[in-house]
């Protein structure tokens, strides 16, 4: 029994398989964090070793004081994941103030929590107070049809959410917030973070302008299923547009997503229906 036959440490490997097998992590890109349980700590502990140095985070989360975080490395690959966990992820404790993390486990070889380490750790306070608690995973990812969206598309929260709801019919049932959009911006640090978080008060997924998405949730089968049937809506929406050469001949109406929503007993965003 090692910590890789904990629960918890396997079904996040094999969260970080399947993106890769999905095709939304080439090389490095892309992140995920999961904020452990109290009793999934406990279970890990024995696997700890002597904490490396508390290092700042660049942002501070009152909220996430004493936290453990299971983490992908900075400039490790979602393919190494599983064939190597040691050196590709790790966990991290919270210090008491909230703006500082060591490592206690894994990143082997001197490796550094993810360079989004400073947007998870922000979207965790901010999902985790907006959800009770509810909130553990926050996962980025480089879907290319959503990314193809975003040149195409206004960056607003507005367009984006119109035509993923339009685009496959359980969209609305699946995000019913909407999602948000943070324009280009310089990623890896503290300000790109603080956008990205304002957004997340309101929805449970951002779109990175020309570079990817974040998807929020309580588990690892609700946040995957969040980034996959927003990618296969944006698809279906690339798909369409590519196969009509530009024309949209039909679509899902407001009224129809309005029906949607009344049977399904979900409260779509009103701001983003006409
Ligand atoms: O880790 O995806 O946004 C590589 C990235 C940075
Ligand atoms: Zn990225």
């Amino acid at each position: 029994m090692g910590i890789l036959d904990i629960d918890i440490v396997k079904a996040y490997i094999r969260m970080c398989s399947d993106g890769w097998k999905q095709g939304w992590h080439e090389r490095n890109g892309g992140n995920l964090t999961y904020r452990l349980k109290k009793e999934e700590v406990e279970k890990c502990r024995p696997f700890f070793h002597k904490p490396g140095p508390w290092v700042k985070i660049g942002v501070s989360a009152k909220n996430l004081s004493g936290e453990f975080f299971i983490t992908t490395g900075s400039g490790k690959f979602f393919r190494n994941v599983e064939p190597d966990p040691e050196h590709s992820i790790g966990i991290v404790e919270i210090n008491e103030s909230g703006d500082s993390r060591r490592t206690v486990w894994g990143l082997e070889g001197g490796a550094s929590p993810t360079s989004e380490f400073p947007s998870h750790f922000l979207n965790h306070s901010v999902r985790s107070e907006a959800t009770g608690g509810a909130c553990r995973v926050i996962y980025h990812a480089h879907p290319a049809n959503l990314i193809a969206l975003t040149y195409i598309l206004p960056l607003t929260s507005r367009d984006f959410t119109r035509v993923l709801w339009k685009s496959a019919t359980e969209c609305p049932v699946v995000f019913p917030n909407g999602v948000g959009v943070v324009p280009w911006m310089v990623p890896g640090g503290p300000e790109i973070a603080r956008a990205t978080s304002r957004l997340m008060r309101e929805y449970d997924a951002v779109v990175w302008a020309h570079h990817g998405l974040f998807c929020s949730g309580p588990d690892f089968d609700t946040t995957f299923g969040l980034m996959h049937t927003i990618e296969k809506s944006a698809q279906i929406y690339v798909l369409a547009l590519s196969a009509g050469q530009g024309r949209i001949r039909q679509t899902i109406t407001d009224d129809d997503l309005r029906a949607i929503a009344r049977s399904f007993g979900v409260r779509l965003n009103e701001k983003f229906l006409d």
